[in-house]
């Protein structure tokens, strides 16, 4: 066992550790632990499904012990750390499992991220490893994974899940050829870091997120128990599953925790999630707002699968309107569970039986009786009882620092301890939290995460934008969508919207990071603060585009 704490990573302080270790919020179990016990209580239960594969958990666990002992021998040590940038394919499952295993870190990209994201990811984490598909979605990932692995100094290994009945490309590992008979495995402390989750947009250096086993197997099990799991539970994953809702509020974790059935689309679509759910038998699943309102839509139109096995469904990531709330659990014959998260950590959820208004207008409350949760001013000040504030929070699984990354601490963290979510927020008298927005430096689209500062960024290296600032507009389908105020270096020839997204595509960005919408403009507002603030900028915009 390592006896000091990964460098980078910032520990809770000793008395707080003591204190949920005491209450049994953390068991210092690993995730490996908890596979283990699994498979060892209901080896031949479901342990995860897709179209093409079915395993039990003792499958699951003797494929993840196969990969570990691959990783190993390919040179992957504990503690460091492995990209993995896979759709949702049941190999997710028995990679993260593997790296577990292995005491490796896995750091959990998602399919559309570009080289624009992986590389400074890459960078930031120091990966050695980097696990992906050849082609997803007629994507070639396995030569982006080449192009990433040029560009970081540390990165040996990129390890392919190859196409269906095709050997991996040439210089790449194929992950079927790196199974091994399990041998000796690494033994890890439970409050050690498991893995590393990305903070959606920022720039520069990239906010990796440290979750240990302790911290996350709490929120985990937590998040299982007020989202009703039992051995029963198929939980459907049709988000991205690297994003952390999916990922554990309750997610395929939480469902593997419960002893349930993770099952995984291939994408959110009714036509191909609506088919897994009658093929599965589904009974919890997770969306934001815009694809809850999709699948709403679709059912109300009428649909030929039978969807009477679903009974909850989450919806979180971004505002949900009181009006899609009420609508769905009508709609999809479900329970809603309104769920506010972030990767950071806090995580709030309305009751299965809680009334119908708290369930349809309000984000919930906090999962933990130690979670700390506080609505201040922008001197850190406590607003008036119920009156709109930024949110900040400390507890038994939020992080008390990013990885490695003192500036951004600095930034959002208190001296206290205190995370700074950037959530504006009211708190009800009953505990529950209406989120009202956010702080401008974020566009929230429909769930994915903008960051004003790094699409800033690309725009201005185009050469017929002098500058350009990002705000956010109201969208009825989104929630928020982009919109790019630009000065043009020469107003004769200003950029057009479809040039400045095909120009930020070719950088190498996400998709959901291109802008929705251009106004050029002569000039920008002046906003009385002398010295320029972008914040004070993107507000004087934001008003002035959604007057
Ligand atoms: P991230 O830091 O990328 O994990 O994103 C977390 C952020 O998503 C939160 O800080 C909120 O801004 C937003 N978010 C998540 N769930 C909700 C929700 N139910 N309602 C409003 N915003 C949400
Ligand atoms: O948006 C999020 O990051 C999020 C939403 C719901 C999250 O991290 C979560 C639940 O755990």
């Amino acid at each position: 066992m390592l006896d000091s704490p990964l460098p980078g990573f910032t520990p809770w302080p000793p008395a707080e550790a003591e204190l949920y270790r005491s209450l049994g919020y953390w068991t210092g179990e690993t995730f490996s632990d908890l596979l283990a016990a699994r498979a060892a209580r209901h080896p031949d239960a479901v342990a995860v499904v897709d179209t093409a594969q079915r395993w039990t958990y003792a499958e699951l666990q003797t494929r993840a012990q196969e990969l570990a002992t691959g990783f190993a021998e390919l040179g992957i040590r504990p503690r460091d750390r492995v990209l993995v940038q896979l759709p949702n394919i049941a190999e997710f499952v028995e990679v993260i499992f593997g790296l577990f295993q292995a005491g490796a870190l896995p750091v959990f990209c998602l399919p559309a991220h570009r080289q624009a994201e992986l590389v400074p990811i890459a960078q930031a984490s120091g990966a050695v490893a980097l696990i992906t598909c050849h082609h997803h979605q007629l994507f070639d990932h396995a030569a982006l994974a080449e192009t990433v692995r040029g560009a970081a100094a540390e990165l040996d290994h990129v390890i392919v899940v190859a196409d269906r009945g095709a050997a991996a490309p040439a210089g790449t590992v194929g992950l079927d050829e790196l199974r091994r008979t399990p041998g000796e495995f690494p033994v890890l402390d439970a409050a050690e870091v498991a893995f590393l989750q990305l903070s959606g947009g920022s720039t520069g250096i990239p906010k990796l997120i440290p979750r240990t086993h302790d911290d996350y197997l709490y929120s985990v099990r937590r998040s299982a128990e007020l989202c009703g799991l039992d051995s029963g539970s198929v939980y459907l994953a049709a988000l991205p599953v690297a994003h952390n809702f999916p990922m554990s509020s309750p997610g395929i974790l939480g469902a593997l925790f419960a002893g349930g059935t993770v099952a995984l689309a291939a994408d959110p679509t009714p036509s191909t999630a609506f088919a897994a759910i009658e093929r599965f038998g589904v009974t919890i699943s997770g969306l934001v707002p815009p694809l809850a309102r999709v699948w709403a839509e679709r059912a109300e139109a009428g649909t030929p699968h039978d969807l009477s096995s679903l009974r909850v469904l989450l919806v979180g990531g971004a505002r949900c309107p009181d009006e899609l709330a009420r609508r769905i659990g009508p709609a999809l014959g479900v329970t809603v569970q309104q769920v506010f998260g972030m990767a950071e950590g806090l995580v709030c959820y309305t009751r299965l039986d809680d009334p119908e208004e708290v369930i349809m207008g309000t984000q919930g409350r906090p999962m933990s009786d130690l979670d700390q949760v506080a609505v201040v001013d922008a001197d850190g000040a406590p607003v008036a009882p119920g009156a709109d504030g930024m949110l900040i929070t400390k507890g038994p699984y939020t992080i008390r620092g990013y990885y490695n990354n003192p500036e951004a601490n600095e930034r959002s963290f208190t001296a206290e301890g205190w995370y700074r979510t950037g959530d504006v927020v009211a708190l009800r008298p009953d505990g529950n939290l209406v989120v009202k927005g956010r702080d401008g430096d974020r566009v929230n689209r429909g769930g994915e995460k903008v960051s004003a500062e790094e699409l800033e960024e690309h725009l201005l290296e185009h050469p017929a934008v002098r500058d350009a600032a990002i705000v956010s507009v109201p969208d009825a389908a989104l929630g928020e969508r982009t919109c790019a105020f630009v000065l043009a270096t020469d107003p004769a020839a200003a950029p057009t919207l479809a040039e400045l997204r095909k120009f930020v595509r070719e950088r190498g960005v996400a998709a959901w990071k291109l802008p929705d919408l251009v106004q050029v403009v002569d000039s920008f507002p002046e906003t009385g603060v002398g010295k320029t603030s972008r914040r004070a900028l993107r507000a004087a915009l934001s008003e002035r585009a959604n007057r």
